[in-house]
C-alpha cells in the first residue's frame, strides 16, 4: 500500500473512531472526501504549521463543516497543534474538536463553518481580500490561493448561488474549490431535490469547471493543477464521491451522514481496507512523515515569503510602513468634521463624510453596498471600483446579493490585513443575518452599514420600514448595534466601529435629517454607550438615534409645566452594558421613574426602565406615509411624547 493510501486510511480510521467514541457526528463526509483531503493537503496547500497565521498562507475553507473530522484529522497529521488526545475528545466539553469548526487561525482553522453555505461566501471574501493586497503590495508580498470544500448542501443553497456570482464576476481566479459532489444529503438520494446543473450553472456565471472521480487522487491532482492555472476565472472541481467511502453496508447512504457507524461496521470498514481491526486512534509514522514533508515546504514557502518581504521592506520604507498600517492599524481618531449645532443632516449622511474622512487615513478600509450606495453613502471619493481590471479599488459593488455581501466583509476581515464594511437598508439586515451571527460568533470584526433605520423613511411603506430589527440584532450575542443620534455621534460610531477588533459592528442611521445636538463637554462619550446629554431630577427618558432629539424637545415641553426630565442618549446598548455598574446607575439615575423612546419594537428595554417603566416605542408594522403623519398617528412627535410621558408621570404619582 502508497504511504499516500494509508494517509487516506488512516483519516477514515480516525474519523470512524473519533465519532464512535464521541457517540455523534459525522463520519460519512470525511471518509468520502479522505482523498481529496491528501491530495490537496500534501501536494498543494502552502501552509506552516510552524507559523500558522503568516500573512500569506493559503487559506483552506471547509464549507461543509459537519465533515469537522476530516480538518481535525488533517490539522493534527500536519502538527497544526491538535493532538491525538484532542481527537479522543472529539465533541466534547472544552475541547478545541467541537462539532462544527470553531474559527481558530493559531490551530489552523480559518472560520467557523456549520451553518451550510456560509464557507462558500466567506472564502469568496478572502479571494477578494488576496487579489485586493496583491494589487496594491504586488504579488512578492501578497498571492496565494483559496480553497474550499463545498457540498451539495452548500450549493443548494441561495448564499452559494450569490456568492459565485459575484466572485465569476470579479473573476477570482485564485479561487479554487473541490464540490463533494455524492448525491446525498440528510433525507437521501440529491434527486429528491437537487437535480439543476451544477457545473453549468457555475459556468454560466464565470466558473471555470471540471468533473472528477472523487477517489482517484491522479485525477485530482490534474484537475487541481487545471484549475490553479485558470487564472481570471474561480473554478468548481466537482469531485464524484462515495460518502462513507470503504463503510461495506452504509457506503452511499444517508444513514452515514449524521450517525456513527457503529462497532460492527467500523470493524467491516477497517478489515475492508487492512486495518488493524482492534486498533483505534492510531497513526502510522510514515503517515506522519508524508505530511511532515508536505509541511516542510510549507514553512520554506514562508520563509521565501519573508526574505522577499525583507528584501521589498530594505527596498522601499514606505512599503514596510503601509504593510503594518494594514497589519496593525492606529486606532482611528475623527475629530469635529464642522458640523453647526441645530444644523439639519441625516446621520447616514454624516456617516459618508466620517467614512470618507477616515478612509483617507485607512486604505486598508474597504467596503461598499448592495446596490445601494448613493442611499446608505458608502461610496469612498476617488478610491475607484474594485473589479476584476481593478482588484486595487476600494469601492466593492455587491450587487443585490446582501447574503453573499455580508459573508464577503467576513471573509475579507477573516482574512487579515484589512477592514471591511457592507450596507444596505435596516429591513434588509434580514438577508444577511445568517453571516452577521457568524462574525459575532467568529469575533471577526465586520462593520455593517443599516441605513433607513425606523418607519420615519416614510413612504416606501411597512415593507421598507424596520420594527423588531433593532430588538432581533441586539439578541445576538457580541453584535455592538450602534443607532447614533446625531452627526457627532455618528463620527464616534465609525471610531468605535474601527477600535473594535472582537466582533462586529452595526451601524444604525437615519434617511431623514436630525438636528446636529450640543455635545461639548460630551464628546467621545459615544464609547461609553450611553451619557447624560440633559440633566434632570423628576424623571429620565432614554432614547436611541432620532429620538434622541425627539426626547430632547419633550423635555423642553415637559420643563415649562414644571417637570425636570433627565434625556439618556443610548446610541449602544452592549458598549453601555460593558461599563461599570456605577457609570451605569450614574447614566440612568437609579430610582427616577424611567420611560424609553425609540421608534422599533419596545421588546428588551424593561432593561433600562425597569419593569414598571413606560415603553414607548412600535410593536406593529409600519405605514406608507409622509414621516410627519406617521410620527402624529404614532405619538412620535415631541408634543404627543411630552403628553404620554406627563399622563404616565400622573398615573405614576396617583398610585
Ligand atoms: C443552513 C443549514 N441548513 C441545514 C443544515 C443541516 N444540515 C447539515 S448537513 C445537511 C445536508 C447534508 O448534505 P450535504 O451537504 O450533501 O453533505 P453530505 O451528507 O454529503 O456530507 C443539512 C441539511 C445546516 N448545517 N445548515
Ligand atoms: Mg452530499
Amino acid at each position: 500500500m502508497t504511504t499516500e493510501q494509508l494517509a487516506v486510511n488512516t483519516i477514515k480510521a480516525l474519523t470512524m473512531d473519533a465519532v464512535q467514541r464521541a457517540n455523534s457526528g459525522h463520519p460519512g463526509m470525511p471518509m468520502g472526501m479522505a482523498d481529496v483531503g491528501v491530495v490537496l493537503w500534501t501536494k498543494f496547500l502552502r501552509v506552516d504549521p510552524t507559523d500558522p497565521t503568516w500573512p500569506n498562507r493559503d487559506r483552506f475553507v471547509l464549507s461543509n463543516g459537519h465533515g469537522s473530522m476530516l480538518l481535525y484529522s488533517l490539522l493534527h497529521l500536519a502538527g497544526f497543534g491538535l493532538t491525538m488526545d484532542d481527537l479522543r475528545r472529539f465533541r466534547q466539553w472544552g475541547s478545541p474538536t467541537p462539532g462544527h469548526p470553531e474559527r481558530l487561525p493559531e490551530l489552523g482553522i480559518e472560520m467557523t463553518t456549520g451553518p451550510l453555505g456560509q464557507g462558500f461566501g466567506t472564502a469568496v471574501g478572502m479571494a477578494i481580500a488576496e487579489a485586493h493586497l496583491r494589487a496594491v503590495f504586488g504579488s512578492d508580498l501578497v498571492s496565494h490561493h483559496t480553497y474550499a470544500f463545498v457540498s451539495d448542501g452548500d450549493l443548494m443553497e441561495g448564499i452559494a448561488s450569490e456568492a459565485a456570482s459575484l466572485a465569476g464576476h470579479l473573476g477570482l481566479g485564485r479561487i479554487v474549490y473541490v464540490y463533494d459532489d455524492n448525491n446525498i444529503s440528510i433525507e437521501g438520494p440529491t434527486d429528491i431535490a437537487f437535480t439543476e446543473d451544477v457545473l453549468a450553472r457555475v459556468a454560466a456565471m464565470g466558473w471555470h469547471t471540471v468533473d472528477v472521480d472523487g477517489h482517484d487522487r491522479g485525477a485530482l491532482e490534474e484537475a487541481i493543477i487545471e484549475a490553479r492555472a485558470v487564472a481570471d476565472r474561480p473554478s468548481l472541481i466537482a469531485a464524484h464521491t462515495h460518502i462513507a467511502h470503504g463503510a461495506p453496508n452504509l457506503q452511499d447512504t444517508a444513514q452515514s451522514h449524521g450517525s456513527p457507524l457503529g462497532d460492527d461496521e467500523i470493524a467491516l470498514a477497517k478489515e475492508a481496507m487492512g486495518w488493524p481491526v482492534d486498533s483505534s486512534f492510531e497513526v502510522a509514522d510514515e503517515v506522519y512523515a508524508l505530511f511532515a514533508e508536505a509541511m516542510a515546504r510549507g514553512t520554506e514557502a514562508r520563509h521565501a515569503w519573508e526574505r522577499r518581504r525583507d528584501d521589498v521592506f530594505v527596498a522601499d520604507t514606505d512599503v514596510a510602513a503601509k504593510w503594518t498600517s494594514y497589519w496593525i492599524p492606529d486606532p482611528i481618531v475623527v475629530g469635529s468634521l464642522g458640523y453647526e449645532v441645530g444644523a439639519s443632516v441625516a446621520t447616514r449622511q454624516a456617516s459618508g463624510k466620517a467614512l470618507n474622512a477616515i478612509a483617507e487615513n485607512a486604505p486598508y478600509l474597504l467596503g461598499g453596498s448592495a446596490d445601494l450606495a448613493p442611499s446608505t453613502n458608502t461610496l469612498l471619493d476617488g478610491a475607484g471600483d474594485l473589479q476584476a481590471g481593478s482588484p486595487e479599488g476600494r469601492n466593492l459593488h455587491f450587487g443585490v446579493r446582501e447574503h453573499a455581501m455580508a459573508a464577503a466583509v467576513n471573509g475579507m476581515v477573516a482574512h487579515g490585513g484589512l477592514r471591511a464594511y457592507g450596507a444596505t437598508f435596516l429591513v434588509f439586515s434580514d438577508y444577511m443575518r445568517p453571516a452577521v451571527r457568524l462574525a459575532a460568533l467568529m469575533e471577526v470584526p465586520s462593520i455593517f452599514v443599516w441605513t433607513h433605520d425606523s418607519i420615519f423613511l416614510g413612504e416606501d411603506g411597512p415593507t421598507h420600514q424596520p420594527i423588531e430589527h433593532l430588538a432581533s440584532l441586539r439578541a445576538i450575542p457580541n453584535l455592538w448595534v450602534v443607532r447614533p443620534a446625531d452627526a457627532g455621534e455618528t463620527a464616534e460610531a465609525w471610531e468605535l466601529a474601527l477600535r473594535r477588533t472582537e466582533g462586529p459592528t452595526a451601524l444604525v442611521l437615519s434617511r431623514q435629517g436630525l438636528p446636529v445636538l450640543d455635545r461639548s463637554g460630551k464628546e467621545g462619550l459615544v464609547h461609553r454607550g450611553g451619557y447624560v446629554l440633559r440633566d434632570g431630577k423628576d424623571a429620565v427618558v432614554v432614547a436611541t438615534g432620532s429620538e434622541v432629539t425627539v426626547a430632547l424637545e419633550a423635555a423642553e415641553i415637559l420643563a415649562r409645566d414644571g417637570r425636570s426630565v433627565r434625556v439618556v442618549s443610548l446610541p449602544c446598548w452592549e458598549a453601555f452594558q460593558a461599563q461599570d455598574e456605577e457609570y451605569r446607575s450614574g447614566v440612568l439615575g437609579i430610582g427616577l421613574p424611567a420611560a424609553s423612546l425609540e421608534a422599533g419594537s419596545t421588546l428588551g428595554w424593561e432593561r433600562f426602565v425597569g419593569t414598571g417603566g413606560l415603553t414607548l416605542g412600535i410593536d406593529r408594522f409600519g405605514a406608507s406615509a409622509p414621516l410627519k403623519r406617521l410620527a402624529e398617528e404614532w405619538g412620535f412627535t415631541a408634543e404627543l411624547v411630552a403628553e404620554r410621558i406627563e399622563s404616565w408621570l400622573e398615573g405614576q404619582s396617583a398610585t
